[in-house]
């Protein structure tokens, strides 16, 4: 049967042109098959066919404008074909979901239905403001009695049902946040180690030692060297718990669990490396002076220490945001059936200070609302940061409880230890939960810095029921009543259940004391955390509170202690690693290269585009349509975008590939009739970030590192905004240098000028500048559409086929113009890549000569000021397209240092001499960015040089104002030459005198940085 395939809505656009055809008659399509490429003046998306069978006749040719409705085709349909309409897309999508989710609920309920409930004691709070205790008891025990009937959960739902009715009722009941200030999990529920608890405290104090002597032994040799002993000493359980019964690394058979460590707390990290024969003594020596190879370095950093550390995370809040669009992207891959699902977990150790920085709190909600439960958050509530406590006057751990339960975390609070459970189970009347809750952190603090009879008058003494509770303990047992996070029982309990935890994200709040078994000096003080040496009465003390092995005379040397291979320890060490499938951390990479694609899929960015103008975003945009035909890198793309698909014209890709939902699309959306229509789908591509530029570029970093995180590379292409990019998240820019990440940063609608309207917060002449600092990011400010393609394709060679690892950052531009073909100079693709190439000269007078160099859509500006300064003043130039200035400081600043250091061997000669050395007349150059962008290849030309560009705040204005007001446009690029060329004396200073008259460019005019 004969059906006819009609261009579909497109959305507000009408006549939009034919750009490619993707069949011919007589093919054989399927449905959903792209059959024509359409472009409006802001994207372009393909139409895909709506049947499936052989193509009879085509009606349009490339060129054609077409609207809604237009025929393009006619098809012979096969017999498969629905006769009636088809089941829109969306809606077999939401039938699907809710299938599935309902099997899912079915599971979940049965799961439920399974799991026994705990009795659990009941804790009374007392309360002042209690105006009828014998009511309040009538309540409690109908409470307690259904907890122990029918269980917590029918407790919990009668409790939620109350608060529901009271609402109706009209009552405003504050929703509570918080929970007494006790373990989450109660004594009765704790699930149980298996391990031999008494070598694994003795291997723990091996570690607190090591880690301590590795800190002061560093800085006895040079003091100015620095190191922290609290961070480790206060988090050693928590590590080591996991270490031995936890985390799993990466093996042949298994992805591995991916941990976080807490920045400060790389010396336990180490130290537990060396038990495990990982380090050696003089790698351990050698802690912060990694200058020499094999020095270890300060903080966790792939970079310095590539086969051991993963995750750089001591710029605190990056660790915490990293760590959930890690969780996120690892379900991303699965979803999207590229790795397996293994249950593997996400594990992130923080600071309490740490949660300060907005950054650490910023993603939580995405991660309840992706249901992470691949992910665990451990928090060390220390209660202290680098000056003081976290919160004198509050608490920490609360206040985050009610953050993340708010969030919809699954939240576990760790707070007292084993020692405590008795204690709190007599506490009939409350009044021990009572001062728990009442004590604020800098008391908790100070306590812990003084001794059992302070804490005994203190804390206890508050009340004579809370002191009756303690009267037959000693001061030494009230000392020993020990902090949950210091408890290995308690911390296993937690991991078990935070492991198990389904369907939410999971936060451990483990309290613990800062500088833990330092003694007077560094327990618990405010200046805990700077102390980075130990005097030798210190050192004694410390030995003797962890019961290590050394004598005093080892001890005032800070020897390392490391027992036998054949001991206990070792052997129990290694046995739980192996068992955990390796050591943790390291950093490994099995990922297969991505084979670059044909020249071919470029080409058509290598003609010229004629009489069309277009702007380098929109080539970018059809660029990556192109992409996504070639089978080897297709399904490897990965794109990011901050809400701005539409300003870069990339809403075809919402159809064409859809957009990343865990949960799969569960409504029709508005414009499901469209083209171009909101797609969400679970096996989705496009990264969909919402406005969240920290996000997407948390996001990009765990594409960017997939090769050695899981094993498999990708491409991931992040395009935002230019000046929300680097400026805005620098930091984590910088993290993706030191985590050497692979893939493409696009800083669109770019340029100070290029960009007109927005203003000055939108108008962008600074970020190359921002790139440059990035020892491995590669930057490009390209001009014209064939630039772009030779620049992208080399960074597909190098990054995703050669496994180089650097980053590209990519400008594009929305000015809309028409593009060359690439020149036929066999060198051209060189030049593009190197940062320069001549891309014209005007040599018709052969009298005075000038050098252009732009960048960007700057290079336009100059192209056409030549043409005047040719036609009118018979001035002759070279016109040097420069697509980096960047990457020739770079190949500058290399060939200069090799100069000067071997001065006696043939000297080298820099690109930007090699292009220009030879050249007739003065430099001048621009861009739309800074002068300091073209200036940094002053000092590699002998040459006179002059630099324009756009220093100064943005304004909103249109482009031709905006270049006049920078003074980057043609008119005053042609005055500036012809005063360059005066001050040269080359020409007479009377033509630039006129040629400012005639422009009207006002001498006196301050500076635009004045403006
Ligand atoms: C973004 C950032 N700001 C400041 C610092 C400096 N700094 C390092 S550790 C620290 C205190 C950390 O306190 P906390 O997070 O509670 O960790 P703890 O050592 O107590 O476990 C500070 C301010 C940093 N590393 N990163
Ligand atoms: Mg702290």
């Amino acid at each position: 049967m004969s059906e006819k395939l009609l261009v579909p809505d497109i959305g507000e656009f009408e006549k939009v042109e034919i750009i490619e055809l993707l069949v011919k008659p007589g093919d054989e399509i399927n449905i959903n098959d792209p059959v024509v490429t359409i472009e409006s003046d802001k994207s372009s998306v393909e139409i895909p066919s709506t049947f499936s069978g052989k193509i009879v006749s085509i009606n349009i040719k490339v060129g054609d404008k077409v609207s809604k409705g237009d025929l393009l085709l006619s098809i012979e349909s096969s017999k498969e074909n629905p006769s009636e309409k088809p089941v829109p897309k969306d809606t077999e999508n939401i039938i699907k979901q809710a299938e599935s989710a309902l099997q899912n609920k079915k599971k979940e309920t049965i799961q439920q239905n399974k799991v026994e409930e705990k009795k659990q004691t009941i804790i009374q709070v007392a309360n002042d403001n209690d105006i009828d205790p014998l009511e309040t008891q009538d309540w409690l025990e109908s409470l307690s009695a259904v907890v122990e009937k029918d269980g917590n959960q029918r407790a919990h739902f009668l409790i939620k049902e109350l608060i529901n009715k009271a609402y109706r009722e009209g009552a405003n009941i504050p929703y509570t946040q918080h929970t007494p200030y006790v373990n989450t999990i109660p004594p009765e529920a704790e699930v149980k180690s298996n391990g031999d608890q008494n070598i694994e405290r003795r291997i723990r104090s091996l570690i607190r030692w090591n880690a301590a002597a590795m800190v002061v032994r560093a800085n006895k040799k040079f003091p100015e060297l620095g190191g922290h002993i609290g961070t480790f000493a206060s988090a050693a359980t928590l590590y080591d718990v996991g270490m031995n019964h936890f985390w799993r690394a990466k093996n042949n058979k298994f992805g591995g669990d991916l941990v976080y460590f807490q920045g400060h707390s790389a010396p336990g990290v180490y130290a537990r490396a060396f038990l495990e024969g990982r380090l050696n003594e003089k790698q351990l020596d050698s802690f912060r002076q990694e200058v020499k190879p094999g020095g270890l370095s300060s903080y966790p950093h792939p970079w310095l220490m590539p086969k051991f550390w993963q995750f750089p995370t001591v710029s605190m809040g990056l660790g915490p945001m990293l760590a959930i669009y890690q969780a996120r992207y690892m379900k991303y891959l699965i979803n999207r059936g590229l790795i397996k699902d293994e249950g593997r977990k996400v594990w992130a150790f923080l600071g309490d200070g740490e949660m300060d920085e907005p950054e650490s709190l910023g993603a939580i909600g995405l991660a309840a609302r992706e249901k992470l439960d691949n992910l665990i958050f451990v928090i060390n509530c220390n209660l202290q940061r680098l000056d003081g406590p976290v919160r004198g006057n509050g608490k920490i751990i609360q206040e985050l409880e009610g953050s993340f339960r708010g969030a919809g975390w699954n939240v576990i609070k760790v707070i007292w230890g084993s020692y405590w459970d008795s204690l709190i189970s007599n506490d009939k009347t409350g009044h021990l939960v009572k001062v728990m809750n009442e004590t604020v952190d800098g008391e908790y603090q100070a306590m812990k810095a003084r001794d059992g009879a302070y804490v005994r008058e203190r804390f206890f003494g508050k009340y004579p029921e809370t002191q009756e509770l303690v009267s037959s303990l000693s001061d030494k047992d009230i000392w020993r009543l020990n902090r949950g996070g210091h408890d290995p029982h308690k911390v296993y309990a937690a991991y078990d259940q935070a492991s198990k935890n389904q369907g939410s994200p999971t936060v451990i709040i483990a309290k613990t004391i800062k500088g833990y078994g330092m003694g007077k000096t560094g327990e618990s003080v405010n200046t805990t955390h700077q102390t980075k040496k130990l005097d030798v009465d210190d050192l004694l003390y410390y030995r003797d509170r962890f019961d290590v092995p050394l004598t005093d005379k080892q001890v005032k040397n800070v020897e390392y202690f490391k027992p036998d291979e054949k001991s206990l320890e070792i052997k129990y060490i290694k046995e739980k690693r192996m068992r955990l499938g390796g050591f943790l951390p390291e950093r490994t990479t099995y990922s297969k290269p991505i084979k670059a694609p044909a020249k071919d899929i470029f080409d058509f960015m290598k003609v010229s585009t004629g009489e069309k103008e277009m702007s380098t975003t929109m080539a970018l945009v059809r660029m990556f349509t192109n992409l996504l035909r070639d089978k080897n890198v297709s399904p490897k793309l990965v794109p990011i975008i901050p809400d701005e698909a539409r300003t870069f014209g990339m809403e075809g890709f919402f159809q064409k590939i859809g957009i990343y939902a865990h949960e799969g699309q569960k409504y029709e959306p508005e414009d499901s009739a469209q083209l171009s229509s909101y797609r969400e789908e679970k096996t989705g591509q496009v990264l969909e970030e919402g406005i969240n530029e920290a996000g997407a570029m948390s996001s990009w970093i765990a594409a960017a590192t997939s090769y050695t995180n899981h094993d498999i590379e990708m491409i991931p292409i992040y395009i935002f905004y230019s000046m929300f990019g680097f400026q805005r998240i620098g930091d984590l820019a910088w993290a993706a240098g030191d985590s050497q990440a692979r893939g493409f940063l696009i800083g669109a609608t770019a340029g100070r000028t290029t960009l007109a309207g927005e203003g000055l917060q939108h108008q962008d002449g600074h970020s190359h500048l921002i790139a440059s600092t990035i020892p491995n990011c590669i930057s490009y400010d390209p001009t014209f559409h064939y630039e772009l393609a030779v620049i992208f394709r080399e960074g597909l060679r190098r990054m995703h086929e050669k496994n180089e690892n650097v980053f590209y950052y990519i400008t594009t531009m929305n000015e809309n113009y028409s593009h060359p073909g690439i020149p036929k100079d066999k060198d051209c693709e060189k030049g593009i890549l190197k940062g320069m190439y001549k891309i014209k000269e005007f040599s018709r007078y052969k009298k005075t000569k000038i050098q252009l160099l732009g960048s960007g859509t700057i290079l336009r500006e100059m192209m056409a000021a030549a043409e005047i300064l040719q036609n009118e003043y018979q001035i002759d130039s070279e016109i040097w397209s420069v697509t980096s200035f960047n990457e020739l400081r770079k190949d500058g600043m290399e060939v200069e240092r090799y100069n000067l250091l071997n001065p006696d061997k043939d000297q080298k000669v820099s690109f930007v001499e090699q292009c220009l050395g030879k050249t007739e007349g003065p430099i001048l150059a621009a861009s739309d960015y800074m002068r300091m962008n073209s200036d940094q290849i002053r000092p590699y030309t002998d040459k006179s040089f002059y630099s324009l560009g756009t220093d100064g705040y943005g304004r909103s204005d249109t482009r031709k104002n905006l270049r006049k007001f920078f003074e980057v446009d043609k008119e005053h690029i042609v005055a500036y030459g012809l005063s360059v060329l005066a001050k040269e004396q080359l020409i007479a200073s009377k033509y630039a005198k006129e040629a400012i008259k005639k422009y009207n460019i006002d001498g006196d005019k301050p500076m635009p940085t004045k403006l």
